[in-house]
């Protein structure tokens, strides 16, 4: 990846998580999806750091994904 590609965070509410592994499957899908670069996901804050390429995904998205991974965006 260049190191001049167009990157913008994004930090997005999430409810439903309970434990560490929350933490993980969350982390792992969202680090899996295409045009995302950087997930940091905290149960504590019940957030999510999305560091992310807007050419490739957008908030809605990245939201979407959040479902798919079986929580609740907000
Ligand atoms: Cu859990």
């Amino acid at each position: 990846m260049s190191l001049f590609s167009k990157k913008e965070k994004i930090t997005i509410g999430v409810e439903g998580m309970h434990c560490q592994m929350c933490v993980k499957n969350l982390t792992r899908g969202l680090k899996e999806t295409n045009g995302i670069t950087d997930a940091v996901v905290s149960l504590e804050e019940k957030n999510a750091m999305v560091t992310f390429d807007p050419a490739k995904i957008d908030a809605e998205g990245i939201r979407a994904v959040v479902r798919e991974c079986g929580y609740q965006p907000v």
